[in-house]
């Protein structure tokens, strides 16, 4: 057992053989010599030293991507090319899951076996798909009303900056350059300063799998100075970010303030999950056994027991489902259930297969978790199970439940980021909807029901960048992904993401002696 009463991982950490600025293709230390600490939250204690970027860093980063931009010859080579590297790279990822499931582990806090059996696989199948829609971009061909030949190209849109959060360093990452390769445009990758492991494996494999120098380029740091040159750098042609709303608006004017790059913003949500009388609550528990968590498509099914999904990923989820709505006639029932599972949850050391929740990624986010269950009991929510600290080392907290939350309260808008669930009660439909709209975020939604009239009509009334019906987090790389409202714009996976990375460009020219 370790301090905090758990069973002591028996799990060998990993060496971290990453720690410095990866760019132009090589490993450097930060031009100031300056480092930061990256810390186990299991622990609290420091895993290691990695090299800090800041703005000089940048500028030499952002150099080496514009000369692979414009002279290099990644944008220049067959796309079936790019592609064979691409598909190269996601072998190698295959090759090291384990590697890089622990690296995130200890980083970041995430279950070991999840990373293992989910994330990383789906890491390298993301850059496949990518990989495989290279060869697949063209523009079309018009139909001007005078006499034109008029034609569309997709081009790339030339040196990308993408700033990353650490919930999910591994899928953050590739969610973000895979497309961005396969469109031929070059890059520079800021980490977050939580979780900068695994992204400079990233670049060590990418290497090995014959990225060229310079289109890859991964600079740790923090975000006021490194994340901050990324989006005022006037030879960066588009930022991509993932994180807060807060962070989201200050990438938005330092972009306009500078080049006027265009952006693209995945942030927050507090996504509405809402539960039906008609659904079948026996159904939905088996469906949501822990073959939900080792299901390899990814396909998570939900039911009482979701709060399985919820705290696997400790509430660090963007598309977490928060608002929890029960209509009134299963209320009881499924409110009885809910906390039974709860009460019964694993908490502890990621490493171990019998865990289902780790520590929150830091102290600063296990601080803020907790101070947002201090104000839902000051609001008048009724505590139901969980809301304290697990342990005295690390940053564990208990799957926390409320009842009794009224929709203006703090705890049913604001984002927490942490294991905590707001239930709330409704009759009808019509109310259904309004509560689900009643908040500044439009991310994701979760309805469950067997009526498919219900389903339809919540589908189309929810203003949600996904709607999930009888499932939740169904992630597909095919499946666009991304937010409205102050969730923000853009789209990080599909095809939709491609596009993110191409520039449109019309070519015309006038037809003389048409036939027709
Ligand atoms: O986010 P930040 P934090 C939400 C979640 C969480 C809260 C705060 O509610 O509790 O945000 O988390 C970089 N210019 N999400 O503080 O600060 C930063 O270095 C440019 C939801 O970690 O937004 C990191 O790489 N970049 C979210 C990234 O932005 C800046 C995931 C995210 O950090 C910057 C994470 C600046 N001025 C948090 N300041 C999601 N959508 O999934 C910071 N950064």
């Amino acid at each position: 057992m370790n301090s905090n009463g758990y069973p002591a991982s028996s799990f060998k950490i990993p060496t971290v053989k990453f720690t410095k600025l990866f760019i132009n293709g090589h490993f450097v230390d930060s031009l100031s010599g300056g480092e930061f600490e990256t810390i186990d939250p299991r622990t609290g204690e420091v895993i290691a030293r990695i090299a800090e970027g800041t703005k000089e860093d940048i500028d030499l980063a952002v150099k080496a991507s514009r000369l692979a931009f414009d002279h290099g010859p990644w944008p220049r080579m067959p796309a079936v090319e790019r592609a064979r590297i691409m598909m190269k790279w996601a072998d190698l990822i295959d090759q090291h899951v384990e590697e890089i499931a622990a690296l995130d582990a200890i980083d970041a806090g995430k279950l070991y076996h999840m990373l293992k059996a989910i994330e990383i696989p789906a890491t390298a199948n993301t850059i496949r798909y990518y990989a495989g829609a290279a060869d697949k971009i063209h523009g079309e061909v018009l139909k001007p009303a005078r006499e034109f030949h008029a034609y569309t190209l997709l081009e790339p849109v030339g040196v990308v900056g993408h700033i990353i959060p650490w919930n999910f360093p591994s899928i953050m990452f590739v969610s973000k350059v895979s497309p961005c390769l396969a469109a031929g445009c070059t890059m520079v990758l800021k980490p977050a300063e939580q979780t900068p492991l695994s992204a400079l494996f990233y670049a060590h494999l990418a290497k090995l799998a014959g990225i060229p120098d310079g289109v890859l380029n991964v600079v740790p740091g923090f975000g006021a100075t490194a994340g901050a040159a990324i989006c005022s750098d006037m030879d960066i042609d588009k930022v991509s970010f993932t994180g807060s709303t807060e962070v989201g608006r200050e990438v938005m004017r330092a972009a306009a303030n500078s080049n006027l790059k265009p952006v693209s913003l995945e942030l927050g949500g507090k996504s509405p999950f809402i539960i039906f009388d008609d659904a079948d609550l026996d159904k939905a528990v088996e469906l949501a056994l822990m073959a939900v968590v080792y299901n390899k498509q990814q396909h998570i099914f939900i039911s009482d027991n979701y709060l399985l999904l919820l705290s696997g990923f400790q509430g660090e989820v963007c598309a977490a489902g928060s608002r929890v709505f029960v209509q009134e006639g299963i209320y009881d029932e499924f409110e009885k259930r809910l906390v039974e599972k709860a009460k019964a949850w694993v908490v502890g050391d990621p490493f171990d297969p019998n865990v289902q929740q780790g520590p929150q990624v830091d102290k600063k986010q296990f601080e803020k978790i907790l101070s947002y269950i201090e104000h839902g009991k000051r609001e008048g929510a009724t505590l139901l199970t969980g809301g304290k600290r697990v342990g005295n080392k690390g940053y564990y907290i208990e799957p926390t439940i409320f009842s009794n939350v009224k929709e203006d309260m703090l705890i049913a808008q604001d984002e927490i980021f942490g294991p905590v669930i707001a239930l709330m009660k409704f009759k009808t439909i019509e109310e259904a909807i309004k509560s689900a709209n009643n908040s500044r975020y439009g991310l994701v939604a979760g309805v469950v029901t067997k009526s498919l009239d219900t389903a339809n009509t919540m589908s189309r009334s929810i203003r949600a960048g996904v709607v999930w019906i009888n499932c939740y987090f169904a992630f597909e790389n095919d499946i666009p992904y991304g937010g409205c409202k102050m969730s923000g714009f853009g789209k990080d996976s599909g095809l939709e993401a491609l596009h993110k990375y191409l520039h449109v460009k019309s070519v015309v020219t006038p037809i003389y002696n048409s036939p027709w």
